[in-house]
């Protein structure tokens, strides 16, 4: 019997299959953990003594460290307008992850109705990348059906998608207001800090309209910074727009990372505003956490 991996809880998964839902445990060698079982693994069920266990995944898509999840077809990159304050850096970071594993990015800002301003100079930095931007309000209900279409056009052709960013940005509460049968618990954010409190522990797909929606953990920024590397060749596809540069800086080798805009054309972009700057520097961290790395 094959199904899908909605759900893992101490050597425990819940596995979606045409039969229902059946909780059941991986076989040995699936808990090494190269071949461990993440959430959205397509997997096939063994039933060796009658009871199921998890024999098989299928060959993935991709996969993730932060969140752990398998095969997302689309992602979207949640900050907040208000509290907790975005790291744009962050932010790039997993717009870059998605790109290197051929996931479908997107953007949304939460707490409209906490710093409307905030909120339109974030969507219109990403625009202007190129991303679909989506402005939402859980409180006000701003935005909403907006992205409920949006959803719903990914989720229709079986796509599996994550709402993915820093604790306390409100996933758990967006998601209460997009999926009709859900109630998933939110967290305050802590008052001396500014950050949310990682209410949400665990991944867990929900079916619907034909596909999958995954609420996932919130990460602290330095967590996050350790996770999810990609090969410092990649780096440059990872940002869309820079693309329409490549080639016409001076030289050939060309790093765009310290070089003037007089010899990078990533740097003249910048300086004529073409690129936003923010995305030029979090280019820059990412480079130099790139090519330092050796620990594969
Ligand atoms: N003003 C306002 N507050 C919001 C909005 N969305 C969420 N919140 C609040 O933000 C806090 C955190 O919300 P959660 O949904 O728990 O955040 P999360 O991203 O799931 O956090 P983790 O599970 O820790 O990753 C809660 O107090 C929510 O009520 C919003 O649109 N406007
Ligand atoms: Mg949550
Ligand atoms: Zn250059």
């Amino acid at each position: 019997m094959n199904g899908v991996v909605v759900k893992g809880l101490g050597g425990l998964f819940e596995v979606l299959t045409d039969a229902g839902r059946i909780v059941c445990r991986a076989r040995g060698t699936l808990k090494r953990d190269e071949e461990k079982v993440l959430i959205g693994d397509r997997v096939e069920l063994d039933a060796p003594d009658g009871e199921s266990v998890i024999a098989r995944v299928a060959p993935r898509k991709n996969a993730l460290i932060r969140p752990p999840i398998a095969n997302l077809d689309a992602l979207y990159c949640v900050i907040a307008a208000a509290r907790p304050a975005p790291a744009l850096e962050t932010l790039d970071k997993l717009l870059a992850i998605a790109e290197t594993n051929s996931i479908s990015a997107a953007l949304v800002v939460t707490k409209t109705d906490g710093d409307r301003e905030a909120a339109e100079r974030y969507a219109e930095l990403y625009r202007r990348v190129g991303y679909p931007v989506f402005t939402v309000s859980s409180v006000s209900g701003e935005g909403i059906d907006a992205l409920k279409a949006d959803l719903a056009a990914r989720l229709a052709s079986g796509g599996t998608a994550a709402f993915a960013g820093a604790s306390g940005v409100g996933k758990s509460t967006l998601l209460n207001r997009l999926l009709p049968g859900v109630s998933l618990a939110t967290g305050e954010i802590s008052r001396r800090v500014e950050r949310g409190k990682h209410t949400t522990r665990h991944v867990e797909l929900f079916p619907e309209g034909g596909g999958f929606v995954a609420d996932t953990p919130g990460f602290s920024m330095l967590d996050f910074a350790r996770f999810d590397f990609f090969p410092l060749a990649e780096l440059f596809d990872a940002f869309p727009e820079f693309a329409a540069y490549r080639g016409k800086c001076r030289y050939a080798d060309c790093t765009h990372t310290g070089e003037g805009p007089d010899e990078c054309a990533v740097a003249a972009a910048v300086r004529d505003g073409l690129i936003p700057a923010s995305r030029h520097d979090s280019y820059r961290t990412l480079y130099a956490t790139l090519k330092n790395k050796t620990d594969w």
